[in-house]
């Protein structure tokens, strides 16, 4: 573990979250998403936002740290609906934000309607994207999440991902001036229930990326479970294994306590939680909602 640990700072207009290796475990909370929730989309269509501010308070209530904010929604203006969804969370949180788009039009909208240094969901490696966007990450002095996938492929093996990381790592500081403690790589957890070797590799990819660069990492762990029964325990257990690859921050789903426990429980294994004190508070709260 040569390679330093970078920080990445992340702001709202009154709170800053910092991702790092010394730091806790950074819980993106995902609900603030449309995709695959049709009366969700309907109701936005209508010009409906009340299940924003629900997703929002219980993202916020299970935990997050930051919010990933996605608006893709069929036939709907994204860039407009984005400015205005993110300008009416800044109303409801101090949390951070993460701009979660394909569209770039609609990150660069979510951009300018922000008051803080957000997080951009996301870049590959492929030249245009990275032409489209890094500018804006530069323009509003914001961090960014980079998939290592490439025009042609979304490769499995190690070696692969590597080579796609140090072209952006290398493109992103070089061409556009993006400071590499502002690149949070996703290095792409597929689900286990369609090759149960695709755990070992994208850890071994984690190990790699950390060790190498000292990079932080995210990633989307319900992917991890999709297509298998007991999710929750399945996410649980590879985010505690991949906190301990280098993974140090996550997009998930924080009304899931199971999830979240699995995460303080390994903050506190990995000297993350001075005394204990978030956990045992943790266990407390969770007691006293109990009674
Ligand atoms: N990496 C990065 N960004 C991402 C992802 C990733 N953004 C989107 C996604 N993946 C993470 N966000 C979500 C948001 C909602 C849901 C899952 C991931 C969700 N899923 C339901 C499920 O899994 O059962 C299906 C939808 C439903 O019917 O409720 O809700 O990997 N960088």
């Amino acid at each position: 573990m040569s390679a330093p640990m970078h920080e990445t700072r992340l702001r709202s207009a009154t709170r800053e979250v910092v991702i790092g290796r010394q730091h806790r475990f950074c819980l993106i909370g995902e609900r603030i998403n449309p995709t695959g929730r049709r009366i969700f989309q309907d109701q936005i269509r209508a010009g409906d936002l009340s299940a924003v501010e629900r997703d929002v308070a219980s993202q916020v209530a299970g935990g997050a740290d930051v919010l990933d904010v996605n608006m893709g929604v069929p036939l709907v203006d994204e860039a407009e609906l984005l400015a205005k969804v993110v300008t009416m969370i800044q109303g409801l949180t101090d949390l951070p934000l993460c701009i979660d788009s394909s569209v770039v039009e609609a990150l660069e909208a979510g951009l300018a309607a922000y008051d803080g240094r957000a997080l951009v969901n996301s870049i590959t490696a492929e030249d245009e994207r990275m032409e489209q966007i890094l500018p804006l990450v530069k323009k509003y002095d914001a961090a960014v999440i980079a998939l290592p996938n490439d025009v042609d492929e979304i490769p499995m093996e190690p070696d692969k991902r590597l080579a796609l990381v140090e072209k952006i790592v290398r493109v992103a500081t070089t061409e556009y001036g993006i400071p590499i403690e502002d690149i949070v790589i996703d290095p792409l957890a597929m689900p286990i229930g369609a090759d149960v070797t695709t755990g070992l590799a994208t850890l071994e990819t984690m190990r790699r990326i950390r060790d190498t660069y000292g990079l932080n990492m995210t990633c989307g762990s319900s992917n991890v479970s999709f297509g298998m029964p007991g999710r929750h325990e399945l996410n649980g257990t590879f985010l505690s294994m991949a906190m301990t690859a280098g993974l140090t921050s996550a997009i998930m789903d924080t009304r899931t306590p199971e999830v979240v426990s699995a995460v303080k429980a390994t903050d506190l294994l990995m000297g993350h939680d001075e005394w204990g004190m978030a956990w045992i508070s943790r266990h407390r709260a969770a007691q006293a909602a109990a009674t």
